[in-house]
């Protein structure tokens, strides 16, 4: 195995600012606000704060699958967090999501506004709110069971796999190698149940499908970290099929596009405030707006 260089941890660790890597910029040994900054609030039910990577978008996903079923209480306004900012220093955001990571949503619609965070927790909010994507009976545990699945699941995924393989600033063949070796298990849990199941859950689409796919899903059609042909992730045939299958409904096509601030033009809807919204203020339509009155 090629070997690191030598390091030998210190007795008491402490913040080294120059260590470098890919997210040094925001990553900090403490908690709680770094400044004063108001969140904006509109003028639907639920406020949404959040940016579309893989754990923002299970959240836009949902709420554009419960409007695509006609719960008109699930409009909602999103606000884009840009975390290599650091908007999620900002006292508003922390007030909202303690831990300050998007996604973060505040629930207007009672007298008192809630707060949920946590991608699954909010998942779970929205399913029982409108009771909707989320069986009852006996395969409620079995969602319930694959959504908290992915929340266990994903950071050895991101954390592990994606930090060492694609951002670390060296490439330390023990890290990759462990983190590919459970990755790869994992995509062969999720393999092996879809080969019995058409949905997670079973049957039916259900916010564990929402939950996994965005991470499961894209890591399958080679979009996260560029480690499809690394994994080889063509021979999860179960996955693909499943995958394919959500790709291609009309919520999560919309949801993918809410709060994204990268790739083509057309994909990116930085903020959402009304379903017209993705006719009329995707970034295309927007740049070409500046250019058409000099702005
Ligand atoms: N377990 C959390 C994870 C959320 C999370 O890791 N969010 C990332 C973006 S995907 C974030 O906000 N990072 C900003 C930071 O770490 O400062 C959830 O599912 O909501």
């Amino acid at each position: 195995m090629t070997e690191p260089t030598a390091y030998a941890p210190p007795q008491i660790w402490t913040w080294n600012k120059e260590n470098g890597g890919r997210f040094a910029s925001i990553n900090r040994p403490i908690a709680g606000p770094t400044h004063d900054k108001d969140l904006p609030v509109g003028k639907h039910p639920l406020q949404l704060y959040s940016l579309a990577t893989p754990n923002g978008v299970k959240v836009t996903i949902m709420l554009e699958e419960l409007l695509a079923l006609g719960h008109s209480g699930a409009e909602y306004d999103a606000w884009l967090i840009k975390i290599s900012d650091g908007d999620q220093f900002g006292s508003g955001f922390v007030a909202v999501n303690p831990n300050s990571k998007i996604p973060a949503l505040m629930d207007r619609s009672g007298s008192t506004p809630v707060r949920v965070f946590e991608s699954g927790s909010i998942l779970l909010h929205l399913a029982e709110k409108f009771g909707a994507f989320m069986p009852t009976g006996a395969t409620r545990a079995e969602c319930l069971s694959w959504l908290f699945w992915q929340m266990g699941s994903a950071p050895y995924l991101g954390g592990g796999f994606g930090h060492f393989y694609a951002y670390a600033p060296t490439k330390i063949e023990y890290a990759i190698d462990r983190f590919a070796m459970e990755t790869k298990r994992q995509l062969d849990v999720l393999d092996r149940r879809l080969a019995q199941s058409e949905y997670l859950a079973g049957a039916d689409y259900t916010i564990a499908d929402m939950a996994v796919w965005p991470w499961y899903g894209a890591l399958a059609k080679g979009r996260l970290y560029s480690a499809g042909e690394f994994l080889q992730v063509q021979s999860y045939s179960h996955v693909q099929r499943w995958s394919d299958a959500i790709a291609a409904r009309p919520a999560v096509q919309r949801g993918r596009k809410v709060n994204c601030a990268w790739g083509e033009l057309s994909d990116q809807l930085h903020e959402r405030h009304d379903a017209s919204d993705f006719e009329t203020k995707t970034q295309d339509k927007v740049e070409a707006g500046k250019a058409a009155t000099g702005g």
